[in-house]
C-alpha cells in the first residue's frame, strides 16, 4: 500500500487568510485537535515572523504529538537558524521558481536560488531534522529551471520536494503531468503538492496530484489560505474515504467537525454552506425523489457515512419538492395512522403550505399534527 501524509497548514497557510487571528491559546487547541484527527504533518510559520509566533511553536511542540511540527521557512541563513533553534521536527524550505516571483519576489537567478538553498539543506540535515523544499510557483515556472533547482537540492539530501500551485492556475491535468514527470525523475524522495482555490480547482488537483505520485497533500481547515485558500481537510478526507479508506485506516474522523467548527468560531464565521462533510447541510436530503430513496436504503444517495463522522443524517420535508413517502415516515415517527389517500391528501396540503416558504422540522410536525386533527373534526361532523 502506498503512503501518504496529509499535511495540515492552518496555523500557517490559514493565519494569512484575512479573517484569521489566531491567539496562543487557540493555535494550541488548533494543533491538538489535528493531532487527534491524525494528520501527520501540523505545518507553522517561521519562528522568527514574531517572538509571540515562536512562544506558539514551542508550545506545540512541547505537546509531544503524535503529528510531526515543521516550521515554514525563506531560505534565508537568519530563518533557517532560528528555526534550529526550536523543537520542530523539520523544516519546509520554500524559494519562488517562476518568472514572475524572480522578478518581483525575490530577485534571484534561478542558479543563485541552488546555490543559496544547498548549504542551508546541508545544514537541516547535518542537524538532524527533516527538510523539504518547494519551488514556489511550480506552475508558472519553467520546466527546466524546475528541474535545474530540483536536482540541486535532491543531490543536497532534501527528503522531499513541494510543487505547489500558488496562484490557483493549474488544471488536474497539468497537475497530473507534471507529478508523474517530477516523480519518476525523483524515486527516492518524496512529493508534496500544495494547491490554491482562485478557480475552484485546489481539491480536484489535489486528489489529481496524489494519483500521479505525490505522497503529502497540504491542506487547511474549511481551505482558509491567501486569497481564497487552498484544498480544504475535509474536501481531501471525503475523496480519501471513498476511493482510498486505508490510507485513513488511522484517522479518527469524527474529530473534523469539531474541528472546522472551532476554527470557524475562532474566525467568527460560519462553515462554508458547500463544505465537504461538515457543512450543516451535508447530510440533510430534500427532493421527494431522494427523500423516498434515502429512507429506503441512505446508499441510493450518500458517499458518505454520516455517522463514521459522527453526524446525524438529515430528511427535510418541509418543502415544496417534498413526497408522499417522507411524509408518510414523518406521520408515522409522529404516531399516526393514515390511509394512502389520507397521505396523498396531507402532501398535497403540505406542498402547498410550502409554496408561501419551506417549513423548519418543528413546523412541519405543528402542521401534520394539526391536519389530522382537522381531518379528525371533519370525520367527527359527518
Ligand atoms: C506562501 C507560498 C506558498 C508556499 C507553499 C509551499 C505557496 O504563501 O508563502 O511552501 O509549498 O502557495 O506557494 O503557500
Ligand atoms: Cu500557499
Amino acid at each position: 500500500m502506498r503512503s501518504l501524509a496529509i499535511l495540515d497548514s492552518t496555523l500557517r497557510e490559514g493565519e494569512q487568510f484575512i479573517k484569521t487571528y489566531f491567539n496562543l491559546e487557540q493555535r494550541v487547541m488548533i494543533a491538538r485537535l489535528l493531532d487527534r484527527l491524525g494528520v501527520t504533518f501540523i505545518e507553522v510559520p517561521s519562528p522568527i515572523a514574531s517572538p509571540e509566533t515562536r512562544e506558539a511553536i514551542q508550545a506545540i511542540c512541547a505537546l509531544n504529538l503524535r503529528s510531526h511540527v515543521v516550521a515554514h521557512v525563506r531560505c534565508v541563513e537568519a530563518d533557517v537558524q532560528a528555526a534550529l533553534d526550536t523543537d520542530v521536527y523539520g523544516l519546509n524550505l520554500f524559494f519562488g521558481t517562476s518568472q514572475e516571483l524572480r522578478s518581483y519576489s525575490h530577485g534571484r537567478r534561478i542558479e543563485q536560488i541552488a546555490t543559496e538553498a544547498v548549504p542551508l539543506i546541508r545544514r537541516i540535515r547535518e542537524a538532524g531534522r527533516y527538510v523539504r523544499f518547494s519551488a514556489e510557483d511550480a506552475f508558472r515556472s519553467d520546466l527546466v529551471d524546475l528541474l535545474t533547482v530540483f536536482d540541486a537540492v535532491v543531490d543536497a539530501g532534501v527528503e522531499r520536494i513541494g510543487l505547489p500551485d500558488t496562484v490557483g492556475i493549474a488544471t488536474p491535468r497539468q497537475v497530473d503531468r507534471l507529478v508523474s514527470l517530477i516523480a519518476s525523475r525523483y524515486p527516492n524522495v518524496g512529493i508534496e503538492f500544495h494547491g490554491h482555490n482562485d478557480t475552484g480547482c485546489a481539491i480536484a488537483n489535489t486528489i489529481s496530484a496524489f494519483e500521479a505520485g505525490a505522497d503529502c497533500l497540504d491542506v487547511t481547515v474549511m481551505g482558509i489560505g491567501e486569497r481564497n485558500g487552498i484544498a480544504s481537510l475535509s474536501g481531501i478526507i471525503s475523496q480519501l474515504y471513498i476511493h482510498y479508506p486505508d490510507l485513513l485506516a488511522t484517522y479518527d474522523l469524527t474529530q473534523l467537525v469539531e474541528l472546522d467548527q472551532y476554527v470557524a468560531d475562532c474566525l467568527n464565521i460560519n462553515i462554508p454552506y458547500n463544505m465537504p462533510i461538515t457543512a450543516p447541510s451535508a447530510f440533510t436530503h430534500r427532493a421527494g425523489v431522494h427523500t423516498k430513496a434515502v429512507l429506503r436504503n441512505p446508499h441510493a444517495y450518500e458517499i458518505l457515512n454520516p455517522t463514521d463522522f459522527g453526524v446525524a443524517r438529515h430528511v427535510d420535508i418541509g418543502s415544496r419538492f417534498t413526497g408522499r413517502y417522507a411524509v408518510g415516515h414523518r406521520a408515522v415517527s409522529l404516531g399516526l395512522q393514515l390511509t394512502p389517500e389520507e397521505l396523498a391528501r396531507l402532501t398535497q396540503a403540505l406542498k402547498e403550505r410550502a409554496e408561501s416558504g419551506s417549513l423548519s422540522d418543528e413546523e412541519v410536525n405543528t402542521f401534520i399534527l394539526a391536519w389530522y386533527e382537522e381531518k379528525g373534526s371533519l370525520v367527527w361532523e359527518r
